[in-house]
């Protein structure tokens, strides 16, 4: 048997990585109803939603323009004119002209001008305004990770989170929703292929080397979940939104119906995924043991200029592998909807209470305590949604993942290392006043989508 020759390595044991079991938590038909008047109330919160103006982006021929209070407005318009400036309204109550500037003047070179005249106050560019963006998936509000209102996370009874602590996609959305020759491979138990959030995300079959056949149906679910939270069919009302909207999923399976693989399957799932125009590669699995097979197929993909994305754990003991290889891998931590890493502290009282591992080889971490995505529609069987909660770091990885199909789609020219590079700064050190900097908890910190794509942002003012 093909497996013989890897008889010396080691199973790799999935449910380290949801040490929680799918946790329904009545996201059932009943709930669906219930739903209505929440997906409304949702929909109506986009007007107050936070703004963002961003630098680089204002009218090429517009300003806004404030004379000093002792200036006429007939002598505002005269000055106007002899900027060779055309008024086209004066906002009145703060009596600031909007004004149309020449064409051969720069909006800068304009602004610099003005700014010096002693009857103006001041000058300032016509900045556009971005509304985030809210995807219409009618799950969407309980995805604290993606955007954390402070809303009570999950059912009416559970935890609150802390407002904000979540990694920033809305904002980042604005910017792009990723591009559909993007690629994440999900190297895990399958995919549920027909499921509805998933059916037009994948790009074949896939490859299952289990069974050793092109189909890579899911017959765990742990797959389905992590391909959900990476790049479900997003803005579609349905379901839940994925991190890359329009990035693609090509479904590897390694891991049988118990979680469990063999590394030949990894190693075998890592460098058909290379062969088969990956971008990113979701590895929600490991081991506790070092192969050098291993580390050689890694390298083979990232020398291929794949970004390779492993969840770290949820033993809370050291990094396993594939996460632990430095050269190669970016490690995934959790945190949670208080942008707390996952301990067995604040854990404790669950059923199964768990703890993000830690080590030096921490690159980043993302929310990984109740995270809503997608199961195998057989899952819970008739008449429940295909949906479920769940816990792990193998949930916070492909956060990551789908946040380095994002970047690689709106800047194909960055190398992985340089993808990952932008992942680890970009990240915001939420434990700073216990460990500040870089750290074998969190690594550089809860990853932000926001700064990670956003170059340049100025906030409203208060
Ligand atoms: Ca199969
Ligand atoms: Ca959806
Ligand atoms: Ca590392
Ligand atoms: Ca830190």
């Amino acid at each position: 048997m093909r497996k013989n020759k890897y008889i010396f390595l080691l199973f790799i044991i999935l449910t380290f990585f949801f040490t929680v079991s799918f946790k329904q938590v009545r996201l059932d038909t009943h709930l669906k109803t219930r739903h209505v008047p929440l997906h409304q109330k949702f929909q109506s919160l986009k007007n107050p939603f936070t703004r963002s103006l961003k630098a680089q982006r204002y009218s090429q021929d517009e300003i806004l323009v404030k004379f000093k209070p002792t200036v006429s407005s007939q002598f505002a318009e005269a000055t106007i004119a002899a900027y060779s400036s055309k008024k086209i309204k004066k906002i009145p109550k703060i009596n600031i002209y909007q004004i149309h500037i020449p064409k051969n003047i720069s909006v800068e070179e304009m602004l610099y001008a003005m700014n010096r005249n002693p009857d103006i106050e001041y000058a300032e560019p016509n900045y556009l305004v971005h509304m985030t963006v809210t995807p219409n998936d009618i799950y969407f509000e309980y995805q604290y990770a993606l955007y954390n209102s402070g809303q009570s996370i999950g059912v009416p009874g559970s935890p609150q989170g802390k407002d904000r602590a979540d990694i920033k996609a809305t904002a980042a959305w604005e910017e792009t929703k990723g591009k559909e020759d993007v690629i994440i491979a999900i190297i895990d138990t399958g995919v549920d292929l027909l499921h509805p959030e998933l059916e037009k995300k994948v790009i074949s079959g896939g490859r299952d080397f289990v069974n050793d056949d092109f189909d890579a149906t899911d017959d765990e679910g742990h797959g389905t979940h992590v391909a959900g939270i990476a790049a479900a069919d997003t803005n579609n009302n349905e379901g839940i939104a994925g991190v890359a909207w329009n990035c693609k999923i090509l479904p590897i399976k390694t891991l049988d119906e118990e979680g469990d693989g063999y590394y030949s399957d990894i190693i075998d799932g890592i460098i058909w995924a290379a062969d088969n125009e990956a971008n990113v590669i979701n590895l929600s699995l490991g081991g506790e043991y070092q192969a050098q097979a291993l580390e050689e197929a890694l390298k083979y993909a990232y020398d291929k200029d794949i970004v390779i994305v492993a969840a770290a754990g949820n033993d809370g003991g050291s990094v396993m592998y594939p996460a632990a290889y430095d050269n190669y891998c970016l490690a995934v931590a959790a945190t949670d909807y208080n942008d707390d890493r996952v301990t067995l502290i604040n854990t404790e009282g669950l059923q199964e209470p768990w703890e993000s591992n830690h080590g030096p080889e921490i690159d980043v971490a993302a929310p990984g305590r109740r995270i809503l995505s997608c199961v195998p529609t057989w899952y819970w069987g008739k008449g429940s949604l295909p949906y479920a909660y769940s816990d792990g770091t193998s949930a916070s990885a492909p956060q990551v993942s789908g946040l380095a199909a994002l970047i690689k789609s709106i800047k194909p020219w960055l190398s992985n290392s340089e993808i990952m590079d932008v992942i680890r700064y970009s990240s915001d050190d939420v434990n700073s006043n216990e460990y500040s900097g870089n750290d074998e908890f969190i690594g550089y910190g809860r990853i932000n989508m926001e700064k990670a794509l956003v170059p340049i942002k100025i906030s409203t003012s208060k």
